[in-house]
């Protein structure tokens, strides 16, 4: 997003914010949708699988091929501080880089409001992975929408799967692997590395949900694959070219707990 369509765009919420208080344009009861859309980034730059030459950290090159992730989940509150909880059994959602169609998150019957802080966990809670398959349809069948993400060797979902090539990989074919999963084990505690995330409203924006097709809000949001790999820890490509379930797949979900922040947020 360019730096003047943010600077116009923080004009006009300076413009605009001294009618902010001036009594509720909804009534109780009122519902409406909101889209959140899961625009991937690296640093400054779009996402571009396979094109796309990125350097890490640790000053090693690598490429994306491949990049998905469960966004699960979602509790959304307002300005003043009510909470809205998606319904279970629709919060589960599959972003795919290399599916546009999987980039935005509809979510319908929101009750009326001005909503600043989204929560979501990065992956899938213990109680759904470990719900009868009949019960895990969707984005979440392992037979489909949900093949590849999932271990049938260790009955869980991965949760963020990021795949690529680089020059210092020390794999036959130089390919990079960092799959990440583990909701804590069923009878006996594993690796929990499902994330829960609070990103915040910028610029004392909010997303105007009203009554029916009145605004359709919004919210941009950018994750940034680079963080996979470089957020709290460094992860060296030639010291960890493959990543499954794993004590290193503890750091790489810290990482990208932090890769999510909203850029801005459309009311129109
Ligand atoms: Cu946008």
């Amino acid at each position: 997003m360019k730096l003047s369509f943010i600077a116009a765009f923080a004009a006009i919420l300076i413009f605009s914010s001294c009618d902010k208080d001036s009594g509720s344009d909804f009534q109780p009861g009122d519902t409406g949708s909101i889209t959140i859309e899961f625009d991937n980034v690296v640093g400054p730059n779009d996402l571009e699988l396979n094109t796309g030459n990125y350097t890490n950290g640790s000053g090693e090159q690598f490429t994306i091929s491949t990049f998905d992730y469960f966004i699960s989940n979602l509790k959304l509150k307002t300005s003043g501080g009510t909470e809205y909880v998606v319904p279970k059994d629709e919060s589960y959602f599959l972003i795919k880089e290399e599916d546009e169609a999987t980039h935005e998150i509809e979510l319908e019957n929101v009750p009326a409001g001005d909503y600043v802080s989204f929560t979501f966990t990065v992956g899938v809670d213990s109680l759904k992975s470990a719900s009868p398959v009949s019960e895990r349809t969707g984005v979440l069948d392992p037979a489909g929408d949900a093949a590849g993400m999932y271990w049938t060797w260790n009955s869980g979902y991965i949760f963020l799967k990021m795949e690529g090539t680089s020059p210092v990989s020390t794999t036959t074919d130089k390919k990079i692997f960092y799959h990440v999963g583990g909701f804590g084990g069923y009878d006996s505690p594993t690796l929990n590395n499902i994330k829960t995330v609070t990103i915040n409203a910028p610029f004392e924006s909010s997303a105007k949900v009203r009554k029916g097709a009145e605004t359709h809000p919004q919210v941009h949001v950018f994750a940034d694959a680079g963080k996979v790999l470089d957020g709290t820890t460094h992860i060296s490509i030639a010291e960890n070219s493959m990543v499954h379930f794993s004590d290193v797949s503890a750091d790489i979900a810290n990482n990208y707990a932090n890769m999510f922040s909203i850029d801005h947020i459309h009311n129109d």
